[in-house]
């Protein structure tokens, strides 16, 4: 298929709840700036698999920057300031994050954010994301912030019971999405990514997800 037919236009919106919105192509100014960040986190912290409290490997490839990281191994889910591996604080968080962050927040309703964490997760073909809720922070109200970059995936946004039927959501590189208040307890979850070739990213999709925790 051809993705300009395929791809929303820049600069629209597409809205998925009373609180919940893609921002299509938000982050594309921006780009190159944010997949610097990265390379230079990784680094310090490099993207690993964690274990579930169940103990199973996650397909999904994570590190952490900020104040807070989301971990994950056999005693459960929590935010750790430091990186397991390593006894470090996370790497810091970079401005582009924090200003791209605010910004689609306020574009969104939500003026004044500030996340204290950003979780960022690296996705080769074939990897998905289970339907699940974001229930480890303490602010429960406060937006979640996804940056999707490189390959394009299928976002799954569901109701508050993992029942509930889930709408398709087509990210692709340079997405914002925004939820909060009301949509912040939804079901969510990434189908498998489809093979390819990003021309900045090759064959993977990264998403940063910037939380408020405490
Ligand atoms: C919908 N990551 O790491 S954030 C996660 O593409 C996660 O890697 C997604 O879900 C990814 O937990 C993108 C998506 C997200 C986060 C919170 C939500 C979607 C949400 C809260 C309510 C509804
Ligand atoms: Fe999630």
């Amino acid at each position: 298929m051809n993705d300009l037919f395929a791809a929303q236009s820049l600069g629209t919106r597409t809205t998925l709840g009373p609180q919940a919105c893609v921002l299509h192509g938000f982050g594309l100014p921006v780009v190159d700036v944010l997949l610097a960040d990265i390379e230079r986190i990784q680094l310090d912290a490099p993207f690993r698999h964690l274990v579930t409290p169940g103990g199973h490997t996650m397909q999904v490839a994570m590190t952490n920057c900020g104040p807070f990281g989301w971990c994950s191994d056999r005693r459960g889910y929590r935010y750790d300031p430091r990186d397991p591996d390593t006894g470090q604080p996370w790497p810091p968080m970079p401005q582009a994050f924090l200003q791209l962050a605010a910004d689609a927040a306020d574009a969104a309703g939500f003026p004044g954010y500030l996340p204290d964490a950003c979780l960022i997760n690296r996705y080769t073909p074939g990897t998905r994301l289970t339907l699940h809720q974001d229930r480890d922070e303490d602010d429960r109200i406060a937006p979640i912030v996804s940056v999707s970059l490189g390959l394009p995936a299928t976002f799954l946004f569901g109701g508050f019971a993992r029942s509930d039927k889930t709408v398709r959501v087509p990210l692709a590189h340079g997405d914002v999405v925004v939820w909060g208040g009301v949509d912040r307890m939804r079901f969510h979850g990434v189908l498998p990514v489809k093979d390819g070739l990003h021309e900045l990213l090759g064959a993977r999709r990264i998403n940063l997800t910037l939380r408020k925790v405490k």
